[in-house]
């Protein structure tokens, strides 16, 4: 059959649904006789980095440059963990200094292309020299080690230099996407407490530009903190500059000396923060630090991805999410990988351009999401026929769960039956993959993201804490702590000991449901909490909710999500006026665009005369989800204060 990948063994066709997928998928011959780590490899090394986390992590992080050795690998006091205690490092020097003195100064290491087609390359010394010089403009402008630096800027190199340069001084990063409104930027700001702002003039989004300086002036108004805003010209939009407080980077830039000593930071100074939905109110700041990191990231990006020394790796991510951070920045620059980094949409000027980057610039690896996989997807197989893929040799997925169907088109139209497709499960707070199955060692099975990377220890649990056997659906947890997980919630210690360690004892809590087969691969299927997961990126529905409410013509919302063919998710929210009001849907969407970003805009709005709450006052999100979905209502609505409210919802058009 043509639609037959060319793998061995032939795979075997037979599906009962989309929930028990039977087929398996085993590397190509060829790709698992070079493979960096094979069958027996894995076990002996998972093996070792359970029974001898010490030995095995020692090994891993000596591989890197630290300016003092640790003394210990690993003190946890339940739910802290410290890892390389008393070890100092730098993670910027490790990606750089180190690759530059092994010789791999000449070497790309940000390949960048703008959405407009402009090219710009860095080899590793270049990118050195602009770190060197961006360190530099930092401590000028008073930025010093611990201090917290906003960042709000387009996928454009100088994301890149400036995170690296933060790390450099011991400056703790926090990139908050560009797509993120003016009031989630402040509320960014406020939490980390930053000094600086680093923005650009504007991005590009489809060939608009998106004006960034304009949100951050705004953002400005309310963040006390806040002294200075670095501003990078990207677009030659020529924004007003307030004297005293904005800066042109390039200037600076131009100024800076390009001599720069990395400064050594205990292995666990904070590297960044990093705001992600919780099922509660206000986002969290999750809290990375250096060493565990490093070392964790250095080796998943290796072992996930079998990097060579001549591949051209692409994540797709944007620097706004911990994806672009781990697999964009840190992970591949940590091996001294070649980075491609692409400012733009995947369908300007059309949904071949994905493919057209591929074929220009020869990508080998390409690690994207499900939701981007599924709109090309839709597209048909004639727009990826039209360009020479054969450089690729592996696709990656990460984000939310990838549908079998998805899975399959994804290794058979784009990787041409030849590629191994690594499906990877991880989180902000993990820092890093945590499940996949590595390319050359172990069979794929489409839809299930596989097994526990080095160190990763999960379990299925019911709340009560008891471990569920093969096949059984429960909750994802981690039984033990691994070098790059989160040390907490920022300024909120509390809210990381309940969310993570407290929802049942002993272990970490993902929030996501699970189950596992006989063979111990992990099928993940979403989140059981109050998390949406829209085209990969987390909301929160509280948030959304927190959004409209806050709308003058609302009095009460509730929001759920729905399944969504592309999105896998979509926000739909119910929605009582306030008495006497009308609700303007298109100026509701616009509102919550601008108090969130437009990616948590509602799909479908659904006005209400009530929501379906119990006795107690609890909305009954349950039923929602079922009225959302077009489902018939199914469980017990004897609880419901007005069981009548839903058929009234599921009879009312949503606007
Ligand atoms: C890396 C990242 C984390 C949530 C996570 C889960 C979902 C991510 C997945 C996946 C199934 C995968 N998720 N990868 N679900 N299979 N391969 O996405 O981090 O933005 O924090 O989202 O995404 O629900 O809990 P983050």
């Amino acid at each position: 059959m043509s639609d037959q990948p060319a793998t061995r063994p032939a795979p075997s066709d037979h599906i009962d649904n989309v929930l028990h997928e039977n087929r398996v998928i085993a590397p190509s011959e060829e790709f698992a006789a070079s493979a960096r780590v094979s069958p027996e490899q894995y076990q002996e090394m998972y093996r070792r980095s359970l029974d001898d986390p010490e030995g095995f992590w020692g090994d891993v992080a000596g591989e890197l440059v630290w300016m003092k050795p640790w003394e210990r690998v690993l003190d946890w006091q339940e739910p802290h963990a410290q890892w390389f205690v008393g070890g100092e490092t730098n993670i910027a020097y490790n990606a750089l200094d180190r690759n530059v003195a092994r010789g791999l100064g000449d070497k790309t290491a940000i390949l960048w292309e703008g959405e407009d087609g402009e090219v710009r390359t860095y080899t590793y010394s270049e990118l050195l020299r602009e770190v060197k010089k961006a360190a530099n403009v930092l401590t000028e402008l008073g930025v010093q080690k611990g201090d917290r630096v906003t960042l709000y800027l387009p996928l454009i190199p100088e994301a890149a230099i400036a995170m690296l340069a933060c790390a450099r001084i011991g400056a703790v990063h926090s990139v908050v996407f560009a797509g993120f409104s003016v009031s989630a930027l402040a509320d960014r700001i406020n939490n980390a407490q930053s000094k600086l702002l680093i923005t650009a003039d504007a991005g590009y989004r489809r060939g608009q530009p998106v004006n960034l300086k304009a949100n951050a002036d705004e953002a400005a108004q309310n963040t006390p903190t806040l002294e200075k805003i670095l501003v990078v010209n990207r677009a030659g939009t020529n924004p007003p500059m307030q004297p005293g407080r904005d800066l042109w980077w390039d200037e600076l830039m131009n100024a800076a000396s390009a001599e720069h000593e990395a400064v050594p930071v205990d292995s666990e100074h904070p590297l960044f923060l990093l705001y992600t939905s919780g099922s509660t109110g206000q986002p969290k700041g999750v809290l990375h630090t250096t060493g565990g990191y490093m070392v964790n990231m250095y080796l998943t990006t290796q072992t996930v991805f079998d990097l060579r020394d001549d591949d051209v790796y692409w994540c797709t991510a944007d620097i706004g999410w911990v994806t672009g951070h781990s697999y964009s920045v840190y992970g591949p620059l940590l091996n001294g990988a070649t980075v491609l980094m692409y400012e733009g949409a995947p369908n300007h000027p059309d949904w071949g351009r994905f493919w057209e980057i591929v074929q220009k610039h020869g990508v080998t690896i390409l690690y994207t999401a499900p939701t981007a996989i599924r709109s090309f997807m839709r597209q048909g197989d004639d727009l990826p026929a039209q360009y020479d893929l054969s450089s690729l040799r592996l696709l990656g997925s990460v984000g939310e769960p990838i549908n079998p169907e998805a899975w399959m088109w994804y290794q058979r139209v784009i990787g041409g039956g030849r590629c191994p497709v690594v499906d990877t499960w991880w989180q902000t707070e993990t820092g890093g993959i945590m499940l996949t199955t590595l390319p050359g060692a172990h069979p794929s099975k489409p839809g299930s993201a596989g097994l526990p990377m080095f160190g990763v220890d999960p379990a299925i649990m019911t709340h009560e804490g008891e471990e569920l056997g093969p096949d059984e659906g429960g909750l994802l947890v981690i039984k033990r702590p691994w070098p790059s997980m989160l040390r907490t919630v920022y300024g909120d210690d509390a809210r990381y000991r309940k969310s993570y360690w407290g929802e049942i004892p002993h272990v970490y809590f993902a929030g996501d449901g699970a189950r596992r087969d006989a063979d111990g691969y992990v099928t993940v299927v979403g989140r059981v909490d109050d998390v949406l997961n829209v085209s990969g990126h987390r909301l929160g529905t509280m948030e959304i909710e927190s959004a409209l409410v806050a709308h003058p013509a609302v009095a009460e919302a509730a929001v759920v999500g729905r399944p969504d063919e592309v999105k896998g998710e979509s926000v739909v929210a119910f929605v009582l006026p306030q008495s006497g009001q009308e609700v303007d849907p298109g100026e509701l969407r616009a509102h919550v665009a601008r108090e969130i970003g437009a990616l948590a805009r509602p799909d479908a709005i659904i006005i209400a005369d009530a929501l379906p709450k119990t006795r107690s006052g609890k909305i009954m999100r349950r039923f929602l989800r079922q009225i959302a979905a077009g489902k018939e209502i199914q469980g017990d609505t004897s609880t419901l204060e007005d069981p009548g409210v839903l058929e009234r919802l599921a009879a009312t058009e949503a606007v």
